[in-house]
């Protein structure tokens, strides 16, 4: 009981108020402990990879540490795909292990597995050695002890991270030279922090922005945002590129075009490319406030005459196929402006997002989960990240949801009033077929990689409590009515008119 009491003590004094707790009967002393404590939040699951992800989620809305608690054995391995989504995206996700004393430790004895060092260097393992921006793990040797059960109350502190230091002379250089050739902003995900600043930022700067939807500021940017199709032939001189790496194609494109200079401004300290680039690693926002007010190098400029030219040609064919995935994306997207938050799940619904969705009404709280971009526990971390809020809007894949069946097991402790949870359910991976080099695979070589499936997922919602609504055709949307319970919509856009849009697309 002791080790128990002494490691939740040092954990909460150090600012960490909330525990997911997975139970086992060697962590069953830790779970009584969290159970009976005043003053901290803890929440329960039974299946420990969503129940980190859930954590992850906690993290990445509070900016506040939050711990998952796992028994030994492969319990603790299921932690492994959140840690290193954690680490990319610089949260403070904290996993606590049970194990067995050392001598059972190379014995094969039941749950026995070697967990000490299991994260590597993902994860920090002494509480005084972690800076916060990454996770931790304590791993925590218990003999079967007699479990107390006594009501506490817990003592918080708060939180500290260790900061960087930065430079802002190679930053101011960049900006400088690029009035002569010419720059362009990518912003990826934004921390909630940042946003204002990097607004306030580029409408300053007044050059042309590619904005993940994530960023937060894609729909308050106004004229300043482009498609990236605007720079397929006319490639820019300089790529600022502000918070977590973009989603889109432009970026992957990068590592091919050597001559064109990249200076990165994110948490991670990545650059995101594997050829030579600058990072300034910071938060975006501490950075901007550190260079100040920059001097106007946008207006006079040709790709915003040739996006507001595509702009034009995107609205007609949206109007012409109003049943294909982008056409029933731009719907749901006006719908979704209804929401109090948006969580974007894996990359598909995110391109489509940011090349499609309405741009008039921003939508709050927006995230995603893009550290690692595994499309593994997105439920899950959408449920942590608005477990509570009213009118949480999530948006996945199919083959994305059917990774995390048992996220909505969280249903019963979180706020269910309006959420909705849109499936694009386009039987299979379809961001594979997006991939020009896949294009020139045989069919089996290509339903390989695409992984058709035909599940129910009106058994799914049905399953586990939720409403449900099949979406296959824009009239469809006059059913929508949110309710007490969680509505998973279904949306099922029609194969040819997809088909025969991204044609049409490819070519503008
Ligand atoms: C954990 C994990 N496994 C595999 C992948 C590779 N992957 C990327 S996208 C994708 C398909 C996603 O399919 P779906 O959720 O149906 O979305 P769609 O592309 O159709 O929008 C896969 C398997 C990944 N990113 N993460």
């Amino acid at each position: 009981m002791n080790s128990e009491k002494a490691v939740i003590d040092e954990l909460t004094r150090s600012g960490c108020r909330e525990f997911i707790v997975c139970g086992g009967a060697r962590n069953a002393g830790l779970v009584a402990l969290l159970k009976e404590a005043q003053g901290l939040q803890v929440w329960q699951h039974f299946e420990e990879r969503g129940a980190a992800f859930f954590a992850l989620g906690r993290t990445k809305l509070t900016s506040q540490p939050c711990a998952v608690v796992v028994t030994s054995g492969t319990a603790v391995a299921e932690c492994f795909p959140a840690v290193i989504e954690a680490f990319y995206s610089c949260k403070p996700l904290i996993v606590i292990s049970a194990d067995r004393p050392e001598r059972y430790q190379g014995t094969g004895a039941p749950q026995t597995i070697d967990q000490k060092q299991i994260f590597g260097d993902y994860a920090a393992r002494e509480l005084g050695d972690w800076c916060g921006l990454r996770p931790l793990h304590l791993n925590i040797e218990l003999e079967e002890e007699i479990i107390e059960s006594q009501r506490w109350n817990a003592e918080v502190g708060s939180f500290h991270q260790k900061r960087e230091s930065f430079e802002v002379g190679a930053f101011r250089h960049f900006l400088e030279e690029g009035i002569f050739r010419g720059v362009l902003v990518m912003v990826g995900g934004l921390e909630s922090e940042d946003r204002e600043e990097v607004y306030y930022f580029l409408k300053e700067l007044g050059v042309p922005v590619i904005a993940d939807p994530q960023s937060g500021i894609r729909e308050v940017l106004g004229h300043l945002v482009v498609s990236e199709k605007v720079f397929k032939t006319n490639l820019p001189g300089k790529v600022l590129r502000l918070g977590e790496v973009p989603t889109g194609r432009f970026w992957r494109d990068l590592d091919d075009k050597p001559q064109i200079e990249v200076l990165s401004i994110c948490r991670n300290g990545l650059p995101g490319l594997a050829r030579e680039s600058q990072v300034i690693r910071s938060a975006v926002g501490r950075v901007l406030r550190g260079f100040g007010d920059p001097d106007p190098i946008g207006d006079v400029n040709d790709d915003f005459l040739r996006a507001r030219a595509l702009e034009a040609k995107r609205e007609e064919l949206l109007e012409s196929h109003p049943d294909s995935e982008p056409g029933l994306v731009k719907l749901l997207s006006i719908y979704a402006t209804t929401g109090e938050s948006l969580f974007l799940g894996n990359s598909l619904p995110i391109r489509e997002w940011q090349e499609f969705a309405q741009r008039e009404l921003p939508y709050a709280g927006v995230m995603a989960n893009r550290g690692a971009n595994g499309i593994d526990g997105q439920l899950s971390t959408w449920l942590g990240a608005t477990a509570e809020m009213a009118e949480a809007w999530g948006v996945f894949g199919d083959l994305t949801t059917l990774y995390d069946l048992a996220a909505p097991s969280m249903l019963s402790q979180v706020e269910q009033q309006g959420r909705v949870a849109v499936v694009i359910n386009n039987r299979g991976g379809r961001i594979f077929e997006r991939l020009p080099r896949l294009k020139k695979l045989s069919q089996p070589q290509r339903d390989g990689i695409i992984q058709k499936q035909k599940v129910d997922l009106e058994a799914f919602a049905r399953m586990w409590g939720m409403d449900y609504l099949k979406i296959s055709a824009r009239e469809d949307f006059d059913d929508f009515t949110p309710g007490e319970r969680t509505l998973l919509i279904e949306m099922i856009p029609d194969a040819k008119e997809t088909e025969k849009f991204w044609e049409a697309w490819s070519v503008l």
